[in-house]
């Protein structure tokens, strides 16, 4: 019998970390805590349609989005698990203005972490894919401890809870994907190093922005859909960045979601949506964009900064870019 032991999340990461002599075993549990507080969100999303926990509260996010109640629950339950670890000194979370201190466990935890508890949340309710996407960098004791370049993250990740809840996520080493056995309650690594192919046949994008892009956007996205490059790419958007980046990186193609004339500055938050992500795109090699310059590239000014966030396979990118440069 094929006992999946050997890829279990916990082996693998304590593998990695062995070999990375990264021995201080504090990444291993800050990664089992994020990987036990995923778990906990993929059994709440599964359930929240008879536990009430559909509609809004009221309230809005730091961002001005009107919160609804799973993205409530989903900050409470990372909040609780995270801050609980041991590893983290701050946190960032979507759902707080403020960067959040730790205050149970140690206090001098290794590390800061920020995250999206609940990515694609507006598709609550309709049995869309939603996610988590999570940053880590090491604590500095500074002031802006999260206004750090690409260069300092050491681990990014991304859950998707749909017909499967998956996580991939890279600690500097390849980006490894894993599956949620409900059986046994176990992440087991289903692809060990997962790379992008080099071209797709895929365009993602909101077309209903359509109206507000910037001319050479427009004509970039004409370009696929007719027969200017050739076999026009079909249209894919799920309006999850989770499961539109999970799309893109395996099949290839091109995600967009650009600045546009009425909201220059985009919609996309750079420091825990288009860092993460673009983190392991280009470790599985896809390239990435704001419209203007590579995602990692750029150092986040404010916690909630948002940004234009483009990300494809090298052939599309390639494209897009000479495009943006005409
Ligand atoms: P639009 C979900 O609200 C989200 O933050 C991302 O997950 C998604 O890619 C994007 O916004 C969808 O935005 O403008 O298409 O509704």
């Amino acid at each position: 019998m094929d006992l999946p032991i050997q890829r279990t999340l916990a082996r693998v990461i304590r593998q990695d970390e062995k070999e990375a002599q990264v021995a201080t075993g504090e990444f291993s549990e800050l990664m089992l805590a994020i990987c036990y507080g995923i778990k906990v969100l993929s059994q709440m999303v599964q359930t929240a349609g008879f536990k009430g926990l559909y509609g809004y509260t009221g309230e809005t996010n730091a961002s001005g989005d009107k919160t609804q109640k799973l993205d409530e629950e989903s900050h409470v339950v990372l909040e609780q698990v995270l801050g609980s670890a041991g590893c983290f000194g701050h946190m960032v979370s979507e759902e707080r203005d403020e960067v959040l201190p730790v205050t149970r466990g140690s206090k001098s935890g290794k590390y800061v972490v920020a995250f999206d508890p609940l990515d694609g949340s507006s598709n609550i309710g309709t049995n869309i894919p939603v996610g988590t996407i999570f940053i880590i960098f090491k604590r500095l004791g500074i002031e802006n401890e999260f206004l750090r370049p690409a260069s300092d993250i050491v681990a990014a990740g991304y859950s998707v809870y749909g017909a499967q809840t998956s996580l991939v996520f890279c600690a500097g080493g390849p980006v490894r994907g894993f599956t949620l056995d409900t059986s046994l309650g176990e992440f087991v690594m289903t692809e060990p190093d997962i790379k992008a192919p080099e071209s797709g046949n895929t365009y993602s994008v909101n077309e209903g922005n359509g109206w507000d892009w910037e001319a050479n956007v427009q004509s970039y996205v004409n370009s696929l859909k007719t027969h200017e490059r050739g076999k026009p790419y079909s249209g894919r958007y799920v309006g999850s960045l989770v499961a539109d980046f999970d799309r893109t990186l395996k099949k290839g193609g091109i995600f967009m979601h650009p600045a546009t004339k009425s909201k220059p500055t985009g919609k996309l938050r750079l420091l825990y949506e288009a860092m993460p992500v673009s983190y392991i795109a280009e470790k599985a090699g896809l390239l990435t964009s704001n419209g203007k310059q590579s995602i990692l590239s750029l150092t986040p000014s404010s916690i909630h900064e948002r940004t234009g966030f483009i990300v494809g396979t090298k052939k599309e990118m390639e494209w897009f870019n000479q495009a943006m440069a005409s």
